[in-house]
């Protein structure tokens, strides 16, 4: 029997998060649709699928008001069902969204006590994910930002997440956790406007921080979307700054309510070009999917979402390669970065390099009328995609 080319894999280093797999189907408007499936079930659920590790907010895993005692027979609890599964915790985050305190922020609620709490929780969260082994820690602002500026200054939001970074990157070093801190951008949803809405706005926040080595960015493939932007692109600055420390997979249309949905499942071409690039690069960290199934979905139908990511990436990089060793396709390529007429030599920069360029004539006309023949280009790679070629 021919094995499955699309069957993940170790190495692949696909994970999914608790909330994930685990998602019961509620929206804004409407009850849950499924079962509430427990850590446990979850982690044997992504076992079975062929998932290679899970990740989790705090509070996934350990209600926000359970005792010591609870929490520590639900930790062992999910050790056993990691090792029963042979799953890993790359990463691990915290819950600053859901609970009501934190209605108006968490690092950057007005409310220094709020703030205070914040901090105290994620050291807490920080504690539980080092125990289960995560070496990635996200920040999800999902509450860090405003309806009304009337209600906060902006200056001081930033004021206030840098704080708090500041100091958990110190408690992180304190502790010997040796984690990397992953900050995740999303414009808007839950607030009106969350603060450093893009990834390319926290590329350059993370410049203003003490320890700025020790952390980088979470890009989500629907949160930039959200925002219209190329997704690509951003994590292409975030590969060219070193920062790309973790990635959320999902999909999304853009324009429209954060949709998490499977990956691939609405944006191929653009989903293309992000899988060409991470595999092109050698990103060797986790795909992590972040996304959900449809609310139509009972179990059958959340593995088949789960699945289907897995699959959807490991298909789109294959057609990566095919892109990569077409012929055609490649003598365009290699064409297109040609000079198109006489040209002087660059370099970095010298007087006298400087001058022969001033002293240079290029014939601008022939340099605006050529044609680049990027319609071929780019009808080859729908064909590509579609499977005709
Ligand atoms: C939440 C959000 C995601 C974040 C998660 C991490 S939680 O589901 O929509 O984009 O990555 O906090
Ligand atoms: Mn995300
Ligand atoms: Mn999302």
């Amino acid at each position: 029997m021919a094995t499955d080319s699309y069957a993940p894999l170790p190495e692949h280093k696909f994970t999914f998060g608790l909330w994930t797999v685990g998602n019961p189907g509620a929206d804004p408007f409407g009850l849950p649709t499924r079962q509430r499936l427990s850590p446990v079930e979850i982690v044997h659920l992504l076992g079975e699928v062929g998932a290679y590790g899970v990740n989790f907010h705090d509070n996934d895993l350990v209600p926000i008001d359970a005792t010591p005692a609870e929490r520590d027979q639900i930790v062992a609890d999910f050790k056993q069902a990691l090792a029963d599964t042979g799953l890993v915790v790359p990463m691990a985050t915290t819950n600053l969204f859901t609970d009501p305190a934190f209605k108006d922020g968490a690092f950057t609620s007005n409310d220094p006590a709020v703030r205070a709490y914040a901090l105290q929780k994620t050291m807490q969260s920080m504690d539980l994910g080092a125990e289960l082994g995560a070496k990635v820690y996200v920040f999800w602002g999902g509450r860090e930002g405003t309806e009304s500026d009337a209600t906060k200054n902006p200056l001081d939001g930033l004021k206030w997440f840098r704080e708090a970074l500041n100091f958990l990157c110190e408690y992180s070093i304190d502790q010997g956790y040796g984690y990397q801190f992953a900050l995740e951008a999303k414009p808007n949803e839950p607030r009106g406007d969350i603060f450093l809405p893009t990834t390319g706005a926290m590329l350059g926040f993370i410049e203003t921080l003490d320890h700025a080595d020790m952390v980088g960015v979470n890009p989500e493939v629907a949160h930039e979307q959200m925002a219209g932007l190329n997704f690509t692109h951003a994590v292409a600055q975030a590969w060219d700054a070193g920062k790309l420390f973790h990635i959320d997979l999902n999909d999304q249309n853009p324009g429209r309510y954060d949709q998490d949905f499977r990956f691939a499942s609405y944006l191929i071409k653009s989903n293309f070009f992000l899988v060409k690039f991470l595999e092109d690069v050698g990103y060797d960290g986790s795909r992590h999917f972040d996304a959900h199934a449809f609310r139509t979905e009972d179990l059958e139908g959340v593995k088949d979402f789960a699945r289907g990511c897995m699959r959807s990436y490991l298909i789109l990089k294959e057609k990566a390669q095919q892109f990569n060793e077409d012929a055609e396709i490649q003598a365009l390529l290699a064409e297109l970065t040609e000079a198109s007429q006489p040209t002087p030599a660059l370099g970095s920069y010298a007087a006298d390099t400087a001058a022969t360029l001033k002293a240079h004539s290029f014939d601008r006309a022939a340099l605006g009328a050529r044609g680049l023949g990027y319609e071929k280009l780019d009808q080859l790679l729908f064909e590509l995609l579609m499977g005709v070629r």
